[in-house]
């Protein structure tokens, strides 16, 4: 990894780029995955790099929703084994939830790389390298999924997702929960509930969220959640930022 001072201002922005980098030398991110993460980068600029209130709130939803679920299962692409494998294995012990492998541009290798690069830092429950089963109305490769998985799940996370396959889960009954700093894609639009956040900081808080919730005996889903209100709230606040924003 290339070395970068802790006191650069960017340092934050820099490391996940890093990580990125070193995801694809490890064959774990596509290369497609730079592409989907420059983009996340530009809208993480937008908000400010730092969580919103409505991301907060939207956070919360995700904890009481997952927290609710009788089978949640979280999904794992390239970018997010590279960026976070401690924390959706954490999440993942929290819930008692199987993380599940499951990518865009597949290739067998990618997955049991991720698989194993899981399981290097401590996973025991990683599925999708049986790819048994398959979601309907959709063609690309995302549709394969493990029966015991994603397919029976009732309730998803699926963070940096594509927008046909948050739809086609949606469509199968199922509750899906995405973070994506996207606040306009088709994926936050579609989900259950969106937290548009950058990755690291989102899991950060809904691990936090989640034990207090546990603590507390809370955890009851906000039968009312308006995920589409939500996102509004988040332009919004990304507006007013950027209105406020001094040009120097
Ligand atoms: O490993 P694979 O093959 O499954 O590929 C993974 C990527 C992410 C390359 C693939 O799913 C893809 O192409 O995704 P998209 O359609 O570009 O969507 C990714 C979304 O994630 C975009 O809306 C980005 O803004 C958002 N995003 C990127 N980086 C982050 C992010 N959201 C939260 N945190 C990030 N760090």
């Amino acid at each position: 990894m290339f070395r970068i001072p802790e006191t650069h201002p960017r340092y934050k922005s820099l490391m996940k780029r890093e990580k990125i980098v070193a995801g694809i030398e490890a064959g774990i991110t596509s290369k497609q995955g730079l592409i989907a993460h420059g983009r996340g980068e530009a809208f993480d600029y937008l908000i400010g790099e730092r969580t919103l209130p409505a991301a907060f709130r939207a956070t919360e939803a995700a904890a009481a929703l997952l927290l609710t679920a009788k089978k949640p299962v979280i999904s794992v692409n390239g970018n997010v084994a590279a960026l976070v494998p401690e924390r959706v294995i954490a999440l993942s012990e929290l819930l008692n939830a199987p993380l599940e492998v499951n990518i865009f541009y597949w290739t067998e290798a990618r997955v049991i790389k991720i698989k194993e690069h899981l399981e290097q830092h401590g996973a025991t429950n990683v599925l999708g390298a049986k790819a048994d089963a398959r979601i309907s109305g959709i063609e690309h490769a995302r549709a394969r999924v493990d029966y015991e998985g994603i397919y029976s799940a009732d309730v998803v996370l699926a963070p940096l997702e594509d927008g046909d396959r948050c739809k086609a889960l949606i469509a199968m009954g199922k509750k899906v929960v995405t973070i994506d700093l996207n606040p306009v894609s088709r994926t936050s639009k579609y989900a259950t509930v969106s937290i548009v956040d950058d990755i690291e900081r989102a899991l950060k808080n809904l691990i936090f969220m989640i034990k207090e919730q546990k603590k507390n005996g809370k955890g009851k889903l906000l039968e009312d959640y308006d995920n589409k209100g939500n996102l509004r709230a988040v332009i919004n606040e990304i507006a007013e930022r950027l209105k406020d924003e001094e040009l120097r």
